[in-house]
This record gives structure tokens, C-alpha cells and sequence, in this order.
């Protein structure tokens, strides 16, 4: 007798908005590698009780995959890269897969360490000017420190797109909303090499989808 098939307890769901820049980071492997899930709105909103019967902490984006829901971005999108088989984004050389994660995980603790004050402003409703310049200016001090984690060709590891972009372009994208916004100097601009490797990104087709998805999002959330 045939062994059956486990049952499915839920449809493979990746729940994301189009203002979630660690969502866009599953969007964008999506993107490349050609993968796709249902995908929904966390149901009340992320931070929802509603959320949390789905994903314990309640944030996006969290991926429904059969019986269980995976959560935080990078383990996201190592699993879509490694389940849709183009393994191109994450190298196989110890080394420079190493020195992709570990990119990524210092751009999210400095880069985003420094920056948050600003999120935590936004979140307010009427966020106070002075500390959302002051998180922006910390910010791009830590950018140019993790430039120098960089390689030499216009990537961040390498001279192909990597992981390593795709986790750094959705946050590339919102602050070149708000370095002008708030008046401070954009370091994407005025950084040599990360101007270079925001433009090396930007170049790539399926970035600039779900890149425009993003500004669409955030437009609406500015009008409103
Ligand atoms: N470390 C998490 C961060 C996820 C996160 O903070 N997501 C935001 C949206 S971009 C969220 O769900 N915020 C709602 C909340 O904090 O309640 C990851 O990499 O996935």
C-alpha cells in the first residue's frame, strides 16, 4: 500500500504589506529566483492579536509553509533560495557565504540599530524632527563603516546580486525617502561606494518591481 501524502494544514501563505521593508526582502528573492506564495495582509495588522494566533511575535513577514510559520526575514529568504534550487544568491565557498550573511547581519544590528529612534518616532504618529535627524545622520555613519565589509566590484560581495543586496535594497529605498525629507545628507548619494552599489542594484530588473511596489505603499501612506 502506497504511504499518503502528509496532510497540508495551510495553504503556503507569506503574510507582508507593501510597506514592510524586511517583507520586501522575501519579495525580492521571490523575485529572482521565481518562487511564489499566496500572499495576505497580517489579518488587524502586524502586531495584532490576530497576528500573533498566527506568528507568536506578530511580525512580517511570517511565511505559513504546511504545518508550521516560519518567521524573520533572513531565515525567509535563505529558505526560498534553497527551496526554489537557484542557490545563486547565497554562495557555496565558505567564505563568501559567510561574508554575505555576514553583511546582512551587521547592516541589520548598526545600520538599522542607529536608525531606529526614527522608526520608533514615525511609529508615533507626530514624530519629533530632531531625533529622526540625528537616528538618519547615526545612520549613515554606520553605512560608511559597513562599506568597507564591501568587495570590489559593484555588489557588496562579489560581482554578481546577492542575498547581501536583496536584504539591504528595501531599507537603501526608504531612506532615500527620509534623508531628504528630514533634511539630512543622503549617504546613498554621497557615498562613493554605496551610491555604487545602490545604482549596481537598482540596475537589476526584479529589484525595481517589488521596489515599486514599495513606493506605491509608501505613497499612500504619506497621502494619507
Ligand atoms: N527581525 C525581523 C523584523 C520584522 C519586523 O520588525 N517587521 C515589522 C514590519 S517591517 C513588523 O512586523 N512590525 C510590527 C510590530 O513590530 O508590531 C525580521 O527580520 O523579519
Amino acid at each position: 500500500m502506497s504511504q499518503k501524502e502528509p496532510r497540508r494544514t495551510m495553504v503556503d501563505t507569506l503574510y507582508v504589506t507593501d510597506t514592510s521593508p524586511f517583507g520586501a526582502r522575501v519579495r525580492l528573492v521571490c523575485g529572482v529566483t521565481g518562487y511564489a506564495f499566496e500572499e495576505l495582509a497580517p489579518p488587524g495588522g502586524a502586531g495584532s492579536a490576530a497576528m500573533k494566533e498566527i506568528s507568536p511575535f506578530g511580525k512580517m513577514p511570517a511565511l505559513a509553509v504546511e504545518d508550521r510559520v516560519l518567521v524573520e526575514s533572513m531565515a525567509l529568504m535563505e529558505y526560498v533560495i534553497e527551496t526554489s534550487g537557484d542557490t545563486s544568491l547565497l554562495p557555496g565557498p565558505p567564505l563568501r557565504r559567510a561574508s554575505v550573511r555576514g553583511v546582512v547581519l551587521a547592516h541589520d544590528h548598526y545600520v538599522l540599530g542607529a536608525v531606529w529612534p526614527m522608526f520608533l518616532q514615525l511609529r508615533t504618529g507626530k514624530p519629533d524632527p530632531a531625533i529622526c535627524r540625528a537616528a538618519l545622520a547615526a545612520a549613515a555613519v554606520q553605512y560608511e563603516v559597513l562599506t568597507r565589509l564591501f568587495g570590489d566590484a559593484d555588489f557588496a560581495i562579489g560581482e554578481t546580486l546577492t542575498l547581501a543586496d536583496l536584504a539591504m535594497a528595501p531599507f537603501a529605498l526608504i531612506f532615500g525617502l527620509f534623508y531628504p525629507k528630514f533634511g539630512v545628507e543622503n549617504p546613498l548619494a554621497a557615498q562613493p561606494r554605496l551610491a555604487r552599489w545602490w545604482a549596481a542594484v537598482r540596475e537589476v530588473a526584479a529589484v525595481n518591481d517589488v521596489m515599486a511596489r514599495m513606493e506605491a505603499g509608501y505613497a499612500r501612506a504619506f497621502a494619507k
